[in-house]
């Protein structure tokens, strides 16, 4: 049988690894790409040990004629546009950039496949930043988006060309609509790992304490790679559709912090109030978590907690880690590499 071959954008994110593994052990010819200017980091692909059996292409997302060159020349069977501006808070400060690569570009991608490969099966990393201040108690495909940030509202772009071409034109178009997930490939800016890399620092000498934002704020935290799994049974259906991925369960930055220092076996106490708020290591007094107004978002999503009952009936999918379970697969990760 004829290998099929994918396309991966941001192929050196968290979820464009998990992803390239997951299609390289389906015998897929993988190509991921990259915007030109980001450094290419390989650390996550090397790690995975599947850096030298992907087909490296540059692609900037802005460029409507890169796009057609790489799909005219590929034809690719499935593209999973994972590539973004994927960092909140950056958003506020570069808005315009934010819409255009992470909405835009969505239907420049669209418009080619449209025009030269109609049967190039299509997936949009859709978020749950989208339903930002949340309009239901759980989120599902049918609850409305309530956008909070430049961020969110180009994700809302991107969702919603999706479904317009996958109805105008028949395309197979499809959104994942995915709640946080989180892995040791994180990037060290996201609010889980900077904390699992910062504890392991602190506790080893390398770093003295954490400044964090808004600790209260609450979110639904799967594993990244159960999710990307559930990123390729969205293209294997008969029909193309949108679907939610989420645990159903939410906690908050403080208690994702309180399962760390468990697990790292650090006796700790909160002492004080708002800014002032700080976590002491019993063992020596000194303060490892801090708060800073550095961190906080002009708008916050306060609190996500997502339905995915339809990926679970349809794709017969569900999440299988809770929180406590990735934190150590977390922290253990860390240790393992601060260690070697
Ligand atoms: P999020 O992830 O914005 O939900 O989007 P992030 O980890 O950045 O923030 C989660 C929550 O933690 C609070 N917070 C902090 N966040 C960061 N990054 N750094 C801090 O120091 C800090 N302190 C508190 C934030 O205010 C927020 O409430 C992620 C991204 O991966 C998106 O691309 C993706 O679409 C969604 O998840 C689903």
């Amino acid at each position: 049988m004829k290998k099929k071959t994918a396309l991966i954008t941001g192929i050196s994110g968290q979820d464009g690894a998990y992803l390239a593994e997951f299609l390289i052990n389906k015998n897929y010819i993988v190509v991921g790409s990259e915007r030109r200017s980001a450094r290419y980091d390989t650390w996550r692909l090397k790690r995975l040990g599947i850096e030298r059996k992907i087909i490296r292409e540059e692609l900037e997302l802005t460029e409507p004629y890169e796009i057609s060159r790489l799909i005219k020349k590929y034809k690719f069977d499935e593209i999973y546009n994972l590539g973004a501006q994927s960092f909140v808070k950056s958003s506020f400060s570069s808005p315009l950039y934010t819409c255009n690569t992470n909405g835009l570009s969505v239907l420049r991608i669209l418009e080619t496949i449209r025009e030269f490969s109609p049967n190039t099966k299509f997936y949009q990393a859709s978020s749950s930043e989208m339903f930002g201040e949340i309009l239901t108690k759980k989120q599902n495909e049918r609850t409305p988006f309530n956008p909070r940030s430049p961020y969110a509202v180009s994700k809302v772009f991107g969702h919603f060309i999706v479904k317009n071409y996958r109805e105008s034109y028949n395309l197979f178009a499809v959104s994942g609509i995915l709640f946080n997930h989180e892995s040791p490939f994180r990037g060290e800016e996201f609010v889980t790992r900077k904390i699992t890399k910062g504890l392991v620092n602190i506790i080893n000498g390398k770093q003295k304490f954490l400044e964090l934002g808004n600790i209260y704020s609450k979110r639904d935290w799967g594993f990244a790679k159960e999710y990307t799994e559930v990123m390729w049974k969205m293209l294997q259906q008969k029909k193309p559709d949108d679907y939610v991925v989420s645990t159903g369960r939410t906690y908050s930055i403080k208690d994702f912090i309180n399962l760390c220092t468990d697990y790292l076996k650090i006796k700790t106490k909160w002492i004080g109030k708002g800014l002032d708020e700080k976590l002491i290591n019993l063992k020596n007094n000194k303060i490892i978590i801090k708060i800073s107004p550095k961190y906080f978002r002009p708008s916050e999503v306060d609190l996500l907690i997502g339905d995915s009952s339809k990926a679970k009936k349809i794709l017969k999918w569900k999440p299988k880690t809770n929180l406590k379970s990735l934190v150590k697969i977390m922290l253990d990760e860390e240790i393992k590499y601060f260690l070697s």
